[in-house]
C-alpha cells in the first residue's frame, strides 16, 4: 500500500503532495514502483496535530480519488470521517481505512456499511493532539489485541460483514517505541484475531529511535526508508496482509525477498 497524503503538514512527507495533479501523479509512480494500492489520505494524524475542517479534507481527497481511480489504480481513502468516506468511495475508493477505526465519526460504521468495501480497524484510543498521553499498557500486545477484537465487534454489530474487516495495530497512535516494537515482535497474536492484518510503520517515530545512535538525535523521517524496508520484510514473513509505506520500491523488494525465503524453507 503506498501513500499518498495531501497534507501539508504530514510528518513523514508533508506538502510534497499538496496539488492534486501533483499527488495524482506521486500515486501513479508509486503504482509503477510496485504499489497494489493507494491511500489517499487528507488529513494528518501525526501526534499533536490539530483537524482540518471537513470541507477542506474532501477538497483535498476526492479529486485524488477520482483520478487514481479512473487511471485503474485501487485506492483506498485515509480518512475519520463518514461523509469524506462516502464520497471517495462515490468518487471510486475501493476501501475505507479509518485511523480511528469507527470511534471518531458515529456515522462511519453505517456508511461503510452501506458501501460494502472493507474497511480497515486501526487500534485508537484518541485524537492527535492527546494520544501521547493515552501510551499506558500493562501488556500491549494482549490489550492492543483485546481492543482491536472489541471494535470489530462493534463494527459487525454496526453491520459491516467481519469478511471486510482489516485490522492494523496502530503503530504510533498512543504508543510509544517499546509497546510499536513489541507489536512488530508479536504480529502473529494479531494474526490469530482471524483478520488480514496491515502494519504501518513507514518512516514512523520508533524507527527513527531505533536508528538514533546513543545520545544522539534520530535521522529525518526521509532517512528511514531502509529501515521500514526491514519492518516490511518481517511483517511479510509473519504474515502481514498488506504494509503500508511511503517508498515502495524498497518494500516491494524486501516483501519479494520474504516470499522468495519462504517459497524455499
Ligand atoms: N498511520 C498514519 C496514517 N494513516 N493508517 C493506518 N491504517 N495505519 C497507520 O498506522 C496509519 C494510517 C500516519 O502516518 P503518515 O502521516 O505518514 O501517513
Amino acid at each position: 500500500m503506498g501513500v499518498v497524503n495531501v497534507t501539508p503538514d504530514s510528518f513523514s512527507d508533508g506538502g510534497r503532495w499538496f496539488d492534486t495533479t501533483a499527488a495524482v501523479k506521486h500515486g501513479l509512480d508509486l503504482v509503477a514502483q510496485g504499489a497494489d494500492l493507494i491511500d489517499v489520505g487528507g488529513e494528518s494524524t501525526r501526534p499533536g496535530a490539530s483537524r482540518v475542517d471537513a470541507s477542506e479534507e474532501l477538497r483535498r481527497v476526492v479529486p485524488v480519488v477520482r483520478g487514481l481511480a479512473s487511471e485503474g489504480v485501487t485506492v483506498s481513502v485515509d480518512t475519520m470521517r463518514a461523509r469524506v468516506a462516502e464520497e471517495a468511495v462515490a468518487a471510486g475508493a475501493a476501501l475505507v481505512n479509518d485511523v480511528s477505526g469507527g470511534l471518531a465519526d458515529p456515522d462511519m460504521v453505517r456508511v461503510v456499511a452501506a458501501a460494502g468495501t472493507p474497511f480497515v480497524v486501526m487500534h485508537w484510543r484518541g485524537f492527535s493532539e492527546s494520544m501521547n498521553s493515552r501510551a499506558v499498557y500493562g501488556d500491549v500486545v494482549a490489550e492492543v489485541a483485546r481492543e482491536l477484537r472489541e471494535r470489530m465487534d462493534a463494527v459487525v454489530a454496526g453491520g459491516i460483514a467481519p469478511e471486510r474487516i482489516v485490522i492494523d495495530p496502530g503503530l504510533g497512535f498512543a504508543k510509544d517505541a517499546a509497546h510499536d516494537l513489541s507489536l512488530v515482535a508479536h504480529l502473529d497474536e494479531l494474526r490469530a484475531l482471524g483478520r488480514p492484518l496491515l502494519v504501518a510503520a513507514s518512516r514512523k517515530r520508533f524507527l527513527g529511535h531505533v536508528l538514533a545512535g546513543e545520545g544522539a538525535a534520530p535521522p529525518p523521517a526521509r532517512e528511514r526508508d531502509a529501515a521500514t524496508a526491514a519492518i516490511s520484510a518481517l511483517s511479510a514473513h509473519a504474515g502481514a496482509w498488506a504494509v503500508r509505506v511511503h517508498e515502495v520500491r524498497a518494500t516491494a523488494d524486501a516483501v519479494r525477498v520474504a516470499r522468495a525465503v519462504e517459497g524455499a524453507a
